[in-house]
């Protein structure tokens, strides 16, 4: 029998009308600006999000890592939420890239005004320069957390009074938009560029985009080129992100609910603690009392079901296009089976 896999959004497969749009698309030699297919994402990416220019990258990291490039000097501190992937999963790339140091700020991954200033250093030369400040919506290690729109607001326009550019690391912006009912141009306002990704919740195979103003998103065009991301006939690509977007979005809400479905499963089983009112999207955060994270996903996989980990005694299950909501009850039986069974050996 085929698994049921939570491990991340990004597992899923192209559905076959995906790949319909992916075998049809025009394309081009992108390096040239002539595939047309990625040339409308860009347009339609770039308006959706109320931005100048949207530049198709292979992916988020790629795409964080460019606005860490264009935002900063060597030296400087970039102020970010805790757990941020940025400082958690891209290999060290702000050190190595850019040369940056990071500083966090407040806990879970959000932060308010103060928590923020408290880690802007003041101008002086013996001091790093606090040039950036990285928000990430939804919060990922932070169990899918949307940044309110307000809170949001608030710290970014300190932000910028204080002198620092905003990267809104927006990789789930879509899940945030539709569990919150906040526009995508609204989220992206606050922010100076935007990453946002179609091989999560929107279940396209590959891709991100980089979005803002077109005077940075010409240098991101040649950062995009030194990292080696130049993609030639990626209109195939592209055609999948501009079917997920027409296709996919709506539905994004189904996932959110299977998320709740599994929650509410899990939060009465002995060993396991999950909040559902703390699940506001796609990700659920499932903490053990007991027995190892490594056990439980071992003995989860013996019962069906795929799920990855983000600490010893932490569980991550993310709910996406291929988990139904038969599924998703069935996975949250299977996973209560499997805490069950490594809590009473
Ligand atoms: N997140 C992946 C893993 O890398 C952890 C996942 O399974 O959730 N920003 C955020 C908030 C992300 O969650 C991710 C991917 C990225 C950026 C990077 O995207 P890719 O994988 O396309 O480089």
């Amino acid at each position: 029998m085929v698994p049921i896999d939570l491990r991340s959004d990004t597992v899923t497969q192209p559905t076959p009308a995906m790949r319909q749009a992916m075998a049809g698309a025009e394309v081009g030699d992108d390096v040239y600006g002539e595939d047309p297919t990625v040339k409308k994402l860009e347009r339609q990416v770039a308006a959706l999000l109320g931005k100048e220019r949207a530049l198709f990258v292979p992916s988020g990291t790629m795409a964080n890592q460019i606005a860490l490039m264009l935002h900063t000097r060597r030296g400087d501190e970039v102020v970010i939420g805790e757990g941020t992937h940025c400082a958690e999963y891209e290999s060290g790339a702000a050190a190595a890239l850019s040369g940056v140091q990071l500083a966090v700020a407040g806990t879970g991954g959000l932060f308010d005004v103060p928590e923020l200033d408290a880690k802007i250093r003041p101008s002086a030369y013996w001091l790093p320069r606090t040039s950036l400040l990285v928000v990430e919506n939804t919060h990922n290690r932070g169990g899918g957390r949307v940044f309110p729109l307000d809170q949001l607001r608030a710290v970014t326009a300190h932000a910028r009074a204080r002198g620092l550019a905003v990267h809104l690391d927006g990789a789930r912006l879509w899940n945030a938009a539709a569990a919150s009912g906040v526009r995508l141009d609204e989220f992206a306002a606050t922010a100076d560029t935007v990453s946002i990704c179609f091989s999560k919740g929107l279940g396209a195979p590959v891709g991100s985009a980089l979005v803002g103003p077109s005077d940075l998103l010409e240098h991101a065009l040649r950062l995009r080129r030194m990292l080696g991301g130049s993609m030639r006939q990626c209109g195939v690509l592209a055609a999948a992100a501009l079917f997920a977007i027409d296709h996919h979005r709506a539905r994004l809400t189904d996932d959110h609910e299977h998320a709740q479905l599994l929650a509410r499963g899990l939060c009465n089983v002995r060993g396991a603690r999950v909040d559902p009112r703390g699940v506001e999207t796609n990700i659920v955060n499932i903490e053990l009392d007991g027995p190892s994270a490594e056990r439980v996903i071992a003995r989860a996989k013996e019962l069906g079901v795929l799920i990855g980990s983000i600490a010893p005694r932490f569980l991550r299950a993310v709910t996406h296009l291929d988990v139904s909501r038969d599924a998703a009850t069935r996975a949250a039986a299977a996973l209560a089976a499997a805490i069950t069974d490594c809590h009473a050996t």
